[in-house]
């Protein structure tokens, strides 16, 4: 269903056609040989089996007449065969016998001192036996008897195997063969089979290649949303179809671009449908593909591939998470693992610069930091266009989700329009396992098609994890979760500017308990208003639990986590705290994080610390404030709670009425003139403490 995730390689094409391959199914080739020559030289292994004889077992055997066959092996023991009826039809001989019941090549061995005495015994033995035989026998009989043919001992030379040194030479075997393995396994690192896994091409590229037979068949109409950045890379595109256009008027077709953006946006995707459009070969590999613990491999591999590319010009190269080799060079020097990374990355900076401009080859990288990457990645001539690839927003997530969506078996009611509303911040990976996700759990509820319920609890799953409804909670407990979440609700619902709430579950899922979910509005800035608002019903948690029960639990973690950092940001980065002042010690290059220590004086820390803290309790006390002049409120959105365990808006209006300040929130949404507005405002006016409410506890 997935075209932009799942690309699946349509063939592997790592080395230069297929040669004599080694792998591991040779090693077991050799040692099956060896047990077939182990099996065939009497080494004693396979089907037959020999047990040793005393003197009287085996008199015993000729006199009963059962032994068909003598050999006296090396002049030093003899082995005794017995006919195959006797063995099937005798008990003492049950252990001849072989589990196809017709067979039977085990044998008795009887070691003799000296062969004399062994010879004088038998005949002695056989004589006995005719004796006996002929015992009340009429002449005749007696006659043929004694004259009928006696098995004669044959005596047969056999080279041992285990004798002549054979047991060293199966160690040595065995050592070699243990040692080969050893010696593949490290050069094999890497899948099997394919020409780049094997041990010749060593140091070899393992970039997949696909060319005319294996073309990408993914153009700019597969990917959705993205048309920035899709324009930017359609430029590529037409530098690889039309390069003397460009290349008459004296300009040079750049090097490479970099894509950067968050997980599962679609950079590779996108990388992808720049060469479906241009079709020219691409080459595809990953960064931590040239990582390899021996020295000289990350380099070698790089050189390869672009002797590789070079061939095949024009064409594209994409090494995608280029931070593995890309990271800026000289950071954490200390360990020796650094140094071949670094040598993989100047391979990689030569060779960008190495071939002319012209040659054709165009390289894409993708990364979700660029600001780590070494600057000299960045410069210009190499990579020196960023195509920034953002998580999508409402409309792209509805083209995306048309996109996955177009495989699933729908239902009437599936909005396409409200679930792009119901998944901000969702990534194209998102939005494609929240489309599998809803098919999985359809198929589960025994569905012939997937409703939007399917959909919005797919939603819920990937947000906030497994629903674990079996978790034991005791009714004293889920009083607190309820007024805990209620609380949330309550202030929430109270604040101009809080985020409009979605609903509210007491049912635990993955790691919390309980949860408010919130629609966040898609925003660029976020004004002072709208992060106080939103401190405040976050701690209207642990506020609900001091003000209903009069005693707080470990519940509100996650919440004073958020509201520190929060406000932490407020007072340091975004220069929202009047003592501080105007100032933001935020450093966005991320150079200087270990080197020094904070960029400000030990006074200046304090007073930080001391204005977030009053930032939160001033915070607090609103959200407290607000809990308790709605009280009766509260208490009837906890006891919804523990009955149902779910509650959405509509409940919530029901209980408080509309929402004193929604339509100012949502008016803010479209126009951007309206947002700038806002943003004038909230400049203009002083950062909102002086609410009320320092009071008794
Ligand atoms: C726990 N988690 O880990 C439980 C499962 C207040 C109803 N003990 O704010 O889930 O309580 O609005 C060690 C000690 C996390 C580790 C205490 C890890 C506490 C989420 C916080 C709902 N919804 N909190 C919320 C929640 C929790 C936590 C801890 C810990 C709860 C709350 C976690
Ligand atoms: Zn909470």
């Amino acid at each position: 269903m997935d075209k932009q995730m799942n690309q699946k390689p349509p063939m592997k094409n790592g080395g230069p056609a297929k040669r004599f391959r080694f792998n591991i199914y040779w090693i077991y080739g050799l040692l099956l040989l060896v047990f077939l020559y182990l099996q065939f030289s009497g080494g004693g292994f396979g089907g037959s089996r020999t047990y040793d004889a005393t003197w009287y077992e085996v008199s015993k055997m000729i006199k009963q007449g059962d032994v068909s066959k003598i050999l006296v092996v090396n002049d030093a023991f003899a082995e005794f065969y017995i006919k195959t009826e006797s063995v099937y039809q005798k008990p003492e001989y049950e252990k001849l016998r072989n589990p196809d019941g017709r067979s039977n090549n085990s044998f008795y061995v009887y070691k003799f001192l000296t062969l004399d005495d062994f010879q004088k015994k038998l005949e002695t033995a056989q004589w006995e036996a005719k004796v006996a035989d002929t015992v009340g026998k009429n002449p005749v009989l007696k006659q043929q008897i004694m004259e009928a043919p006696v098995v004669e001992p044959e005596p047969v030379v056999r080279k041992n195997f285990w004798d002549n040194g054979g047991f060293s030479m199966l160690l040595w075997i065995l050592f070699s063969v243990l040692m080969m393995v050893m010696i593949f396994r490290m050069f094999n690192r890497g899948p099997m089979g394919g020409g780049a896994g094997s041990v010749f091409s060593f140091g070899k590229s393992k970039a997949q290649l696909y060319d005319k037979d294996t073309r990408v068949n993914v153009t700019f109409k597969d990917v959705a949303g993205l048309d920035e950045a899709k324009e930017e890379v359609m430029e590529i595109v037409d530098f690889l179809k039309n390069p003397k256009r460009y290349t008459s008027l004296g300009g040079k077709i750049p090097k490479g671009a970099l894509l950067v953006g968050p997980p599962g946006t679609g950079k590779t995707l996108l990388a992808k449908a720049v060469a479906g459009e241009a079709q020219v070969p691409f080459f595809s590999m990953s960064g931590s593909d040239f990582v390899e613990m021996f020295v000289g491999v990350g380099a070698s591999r790089v050189r390869d591939l672009f002797r590789n590319a070079k061939e095949k010009a024009p064409c594209i190269i994409f090494i995608d998470e280029i931070d593995a080799i890309g990271r800026a060079r000289g950071k954490n020097a200390f360990t020796g693992a650094n140094d071949e990374r670094e040598n993989t990355l100047n391979q990689l900076l030569t060779e960008m610069d190495g071939f002319g401009s012209n040659s054709g080859v165009i390289i894409l990288a993708a990364t979700n930091r660029a600001e780590i990457l070494d600057k000299a990645l960045l410069r210009a001539g190499r990579f020196d266009r960023q195509i920034s690839v953002d998580l999508p927003e409402m409309e792209e997530r509805k083209a995306i989700f048309n996109v996955h969506l177009k495989p699933l078996k729908l239902a009437q009611d599936v909005d396409v329009v409200f679930l792009a509303k119901q998944t901000p911040g969702f990534s194209g990976a998102d939005i494609a396992n929240v489309c599998n996700e809803a098919a999985l759990i359809a198929a589960r509820r025994n569905k012939k098609e997937v409703e939007m319920k399917d959909f919005l609890d797919a939603i819920d799953r990937i947000v906030g994890g497994l629903e674990r409804r079996s978790k034991i909670i005791s009714p004293q407990e889920k009083k607190v979760i309820a007024y805990h979440e209620a609380g949330h609700a309550a202030v929430s619902w109270m604040l101009r500017y809080a985020n409009p709430l979605v609903k509210v579950t007491i049912v635990p899922r993955g790691k919390s308990l309980g949860a408010a979910w919130y629609l966040p509005e898609e925003r660029q800035i976020t004004t002072v208003e709208q992060m106080h608002d939103e401190m405040v019903a976050t701690l209207g948690g642990r506020a609900s639990e001091e003000v209903v029960f009069g005693r707080i639990s470990t519940g509100a973690l996650n919440d004073l986590e958020k509201v520190t950092k929060q406000a932490y940001a407020m007072v340091a980065y975004f220069g929202m705290n009047k003592e501080v002042g105007t100032l933001s010690y935020y450093d966005s290059t991320g150079e200087q994080e270990y080197t020094f220590g904070k960029p400000y004086s030990e006074k200046t820390s304090e007073l930080i610390d001391k204005e977030v803290r009053k930032m939160v309790d001033a915070a607090y006390d609103e959200a407290k404030e607000i809990l308790r002049i709605n009280r009766e409120k509260l208490d009837q959105l906890a006891h919804l709670l523990m009955d149902k365990e779910v509650m959405f808006r509509e409940d919530v209006e029901a209980v408080f009425g509309p929402r004193p300040f929604a339509e100012d929130v949502t008016v803010t949404n479209a126009m951007s003139s309206e947002v700038s507005s806002v943003v004038n405002e909230a400049s203009e006016s002083p950062v909102s403490q002086e609410r009320p409410a320092k009071g008794e506890n």
